[in-house]
């Protein structure tokens, strides 16, 4: 595949991207594999959101993931698995290893009775039978539907009956750091209430006793251990469904955001190589679970598209120590590294010591994803983990937009701290002002559109096109909006400031305040409640919640900890509010709207200009809130 090698070859094949982008986009597809080439490039505009790539073309993604390198790559390592106690060995699968274990589970869904279309939920732990799920998967056009093994039985119940998921494919357990997580019965408590599901299928991960229930719980082994480790693989149309992946909004439960089959492919095999410089034979590392989507685009489908040797870390940074990454890259020789600036910020603070005797020499690359990078973060891993001597890609892009929209080009783009710098090539970046028009020229300020089409772009919300259009599309007429605010600098670099919209980002994870507020509600003292993000050391964001009882609570942190037990049930562990404010009201305007201008305010501990507060029903709540700030 083509890749770019410098600054001014990067310009003009942005340039000719631009102005040709169906041309440029067909010459970047032909390096894949196809069984039929499309008839037409790209169909379709954002008036009416009815995008399509590669129209009648026919193909099979795990073909160009697999097959296609097992004549020369058979015998190198596709996956590397390092588990959650660096004292377990660990495992490694070959690129034929890794073929003929998708093909045996291929065909043990097929015998299953699974069909193109069908929607499969994965629910595991960071083992490569996660990732053979997924390729299975898209190996007979089934639509696998990862939700991240954090989430709680009520989200996954949600999420299964969301897209009738027929079957759901889980792991005993698993251990993360020290602590135990019970997949299997978090499935069992789930499928109580999912009628769509078929099958249960459980890969043994840790011999953890647990209750299989005849007739629907199946054993993986089981079902692989006679199965061929031939498949052919199906055809599929350009526009089948690869995948969904719900993720969250502003407002209403979460969206099943859609991928499809040839766009995705080219995007994410396309700037894998690129954003990366990946170079033939290097050893790709990416800390992200492949129940986000950068588990999916960059640990996953862009590396093994690229033949790469690909990493899947099952523990966390902390674990046994803070030097956990380290021994990993040093263990491993990874040559690029790439994980969110929550997990840089979390070892920061533990000194210089925990580099002692890891030898990083090996890296070459290194990139950021989920949040934005302050700039000491930044410069603290450019120097430490870096050695002063890597690019660090700073990649921005989005579950909605498949894979990596605006980011340096290693040893391509000249950098700078805390910028995601500038566009692909094929990406159209536009700054939006209030008045909905794009803003021209530099050192700007605005609504970050994208004012073109690309391959690797969602194409709608999984039975819900309305709300997809609606979502992304009716905010500012003919564009695509990101929901994040943005600033173009005098040199036109691109640096992402943050969601404009009520979500927020609490360690790369992406939370609607909607979500939390629905959750903290359903506790039978609680009135009412308004969640807001605060700037958080670590995490980038924190959750504050402001909350409203019915009655006089006799202890007010025995409350609040059932709130967080609360949500923490409700949608999992991660969207805990880390500050629970009892309040006797809210600041709302005449019509019932919540100022949330107000409280975010508020949660930042910057009470010195709240700004207009006359449009208050009660501008006296303004000052107890004050007055009570946690
Ligand atoms: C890949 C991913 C998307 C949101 C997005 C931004 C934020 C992601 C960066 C970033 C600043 C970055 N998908 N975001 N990357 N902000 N710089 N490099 O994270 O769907 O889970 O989240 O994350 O706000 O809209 S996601």
């Amino acid at each position: 595949m083509k890749q770019i090698s410098t600054f001014e070859e990067y310009k003009a094949e942005y340039k000719r991207s631009v102005e040709q982008p169906e041309q440029f986009w067909s010459e970047v597809a032909e390096d894949f594999e196809w069984k039929k080439k499309w008839n037409t490039v790209l169909d379709g505009n954002f008036e009416q959101v009815n995008i399509k790539w590669f129209d009648g073309a026919e193909l099979n993604i795990t073909e160009n993931c697999l097959d296609r390198n097992l004549k020369e790559k058979g015998n190198q390592t596709a996956i590397i698995w390092e588990p959650n106690d660096p004292n377990e060995k660990f495992r490694t699968l070959t690129y034929k290893e890794l073929h003929a274990e998708v093909c045996r589970f291929a065909n043990a869904l097929k015998n299953l009775g699974v069909n193109k279309g069908d929607r499969i939920c994965i629910y595991m732990p960071m083992i490569p039978e996660g990732a053979i799920a997924m390729l299975a998967c898209a190996r007979i056009g089934a639509i696998h539907s990862v939700v991240f093994a954090g989430f709680s039985a009520a989200s996954l119940i949600d999420r299964i009956n969301d897209s009738q998921c027929s079957f759901v494919i889980t792991a005993d357990a698993v251990y993360r750091g020290e602590k135990k997580i019970e997949l299997k019965k978090i499935v069992d408590e789930a499928l109580l209430q999912t009628p769509s599901i078929k099958n249960c299928i459980v890969f043994n991960h840790r011999d953890s006793a647990i209750e299989m229930k005849p007739e629907r719980d199946l054993w993986w082994k089981d079902l692989v251990k006679d199965a061929s480790a031939e498949h052919a693989a199906g055809s599929m149309n350009a526009e089948d469904p690869l995948f969904i992946l719900y993720t969250s909004g502003s407002t209403g439960k979460p969206k099943g955001v859609l991928h499809t089959t040839a766009g995705y492919m080219v995007y994410v095999g396309y700037t894998f190589k690129n954003v990366f410089n990946y170079k033939e034979g290097e050893v790709f590392c990416c800390t992200a679970d492949i129940g986000w989507v950068t588990g999916h685009s960059y640990l996953v489908y862009g590396p093994l598209l690229n033949g790469a040797t690909t990493i899947m870390f099952e523990g966390t940074p902390a674990y046994p120590d803070h030097g956990r990454f380290w021994d990993m890259i040093d263990k491993h020789r990874v040559n690029i590294f790439y994980t969110a600036p929550t997990a840089i910020r979390s070892l920061q603070a533990h000194g210089n010591e925990i580099f002692k005797n890891k030898n990083l020499s090996s890296l070459r690359v290194l990139g950021t994803v989920g949040e934005p990078i302050n700039e000491e973060a930044w410069h603290w891993y450019n120097e430490n983990v870096g050695k002063s001597n890597c690019p660090i890609v700073d990649t921005w892009w989005q579950t909605e937009t498949g894979g990596v929209l605006i980011s340096p080009i290693a040893n391509v783009t000249p950098l700078k701290p805390s910028f995601a710098t500038l566009p692909m090539p094929g990406v159209q970046p536009v700054l939006m002002n209030g008045d909905g028009e794009e803003i021209s020229g530099n050192g700007v300020e605005g609504n970050l559109c994208i004012k073109f089409p690309w391959p690797g772009m969602a194409r709608t919300v999984f039975g819900d096109h309305e709300r997809f259009r609606q979502t992304y599309f009716s905010t500012y007429k003919g564009y695509y909006f990101t929901g994040d605010g943005c600033k173009r600098d005098e040199d036109g670099y691109y640096r992402i400031t943050g969601r404009v919209d009520d979500v927020i980002n609490v360690s790369g994870h992406r939370i609607g305040t909607g979500e939390v507020e629905d959750a903290i509600d359903e506790h039978n003292v609680v009135v009412e409640s308004a969640v807001v993000g605060f700037p958080h050391d670590i995490k980038g964001q924190g959750i504050y919640a402001f909350v409203i009882c019915d009655k006089k609570v006799d202890d007010d942190e025995v409350l609040r900890k059932e709130i967080r037990e609360h949500v923490s049930k409700v949608i999992g562990a991660f969207a805990r509010p880390d500050k629970i404010q009892i309040v006797k009201g809210l600041p709302k305007t005449r019509s019932g709207k919540i100022m949330r201008r107000i409280l975010r305010k508020i949660a930042e501990g910057d009470t010195s200009n709240l700004g207009d507060t006359t449009t208050l029903l009660d501008p006296a709540v303004v000052d107890e809130i004050k007055a009570g700030a946690v």
